[in-house]
């Protein structure tokens, strides 16, 4: 793929300084829902990515460009199992992510975000 010409339907989407990025599929391609720094999101019920499609339990692989740590819930409000995000880290497969020893399917779970 060129630069300069329209971004193909699975092409990753930029991120920038400052922002997380949750992305619809593994290695950072589909479809993006962006969040500044500190931004709290209680539900993603009614949110969706920018091709129109349900931000609630879809979120595959994650950029963290910011120098915060946000925590990723599996339940709307802050409920459920929650991982947190490194600043300045990538997850490229929320499948096989690996806090510490053990592997934690964490894919299509996101149902909130908090700082
Ligand atoms: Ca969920």
């Amino acid at each position: 793929m060129s630069l300069g010409v329209a971004p193909e339907a699975n092409a990753a989407a930029a991120c920038y300084q400052g922002e997380l990025c949750l992305y619809q599929h593994a290695n950072y391609t589909g479809s993006v829902f962006k969040i500044r720094a500190g931004q709290n999101i209680p539900n993603f019920g009614y949110k969706t990515f920018t091709n129109g499609q349900p931000l609630n339990d879809n979120v595959s692989s994650v950029r963290n460009l910011t120098n915060l740590v946000p925590l990723l819930y599996e339940h709307q409000n802050y409920q459920g199992f929650r991982i947190a995000i490194g600043s300045q880290t990538s997850i490229p497969d929320l499948t096989n992510y690996k806090p510490l020893h053990e592997v934690i399917n964490f894919n299509d779970k996101a149902s909130s975000v908090s700082w």
